[in-house]
């Protein structure tokens, strides 16, 4: 059994109803339970300038699939979204992305934990720490830390 974090991020179509209807497939997938989602944010895009704003949340999941299993089903999940990428850091109508497992380090062709630009990136780390404000990565950077490192520019979505 492994606890996993997913960031979800989406900036087409409608991006919240996109988030929200994620979260409950996250909660159907085999051998998983979705144990806590985060509230919704809006956040500025990181990378070109000339996209929509973005929704983004983090999920946690708990799970007995595989990693490469679970990066399947997650990106089943975004092509069943009708995933559209116009290009390399642009917009998106969903994307699923595997943040934390366990205190797990893994690199390989397919898959790199933890995310290799987590660590940077107030979308992913704020509503991170709305669901363990005391977490530490692998590395042992403490999320507490990095989080007076970066920019609060995020905009929480009321429930
Ligand atoms: N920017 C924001 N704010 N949120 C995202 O989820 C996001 N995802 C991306 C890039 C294009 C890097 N920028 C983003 O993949």
């Amino acid at each position: 059994m492994s606890l996993v974090y997913i960031g979800l991020g989406a900036n087409l179509g409608q991006p919240q109803q996109q988030l929200e209807q994620a979260f409950i497939e996250l909660a159907r997938l085999p051998n998983s339970t979705l144990v806590t989602q985060s509230s919704l944010y809006h956040s500025k895009p990181v990378g070109p300038q000339d996209q929509p704003d973005y929704v983004n949340a983090v999920a946690l999941l708990e799970t007995t699939l595989e990693p490469l299993a679970l990066l399947d089903a997650l990106q089943q999940l975004e092509q069943d979204h009708g995933r559209i990428r116009k290009r390399h850091w642009g917009e998106r109508t969903l994307d699923l992305d595997i943040i934390l497992i366990d205190d797990s380090v893994i690199e390989s062709e397919r898959l790199t934990v933890p995310h290799p630009f987590a660590q940077q990136r107030s979308f992913v780390l704020i509503p991170l720490s709305e669901i363990n404000p005391e977490l530490v990565f692998p590395n042992g950077k403490a999320l507490g830390q990095l989080l007076t490192e970066l920019d609060n520019d995020l905009i929480r979505i009321r429930d």
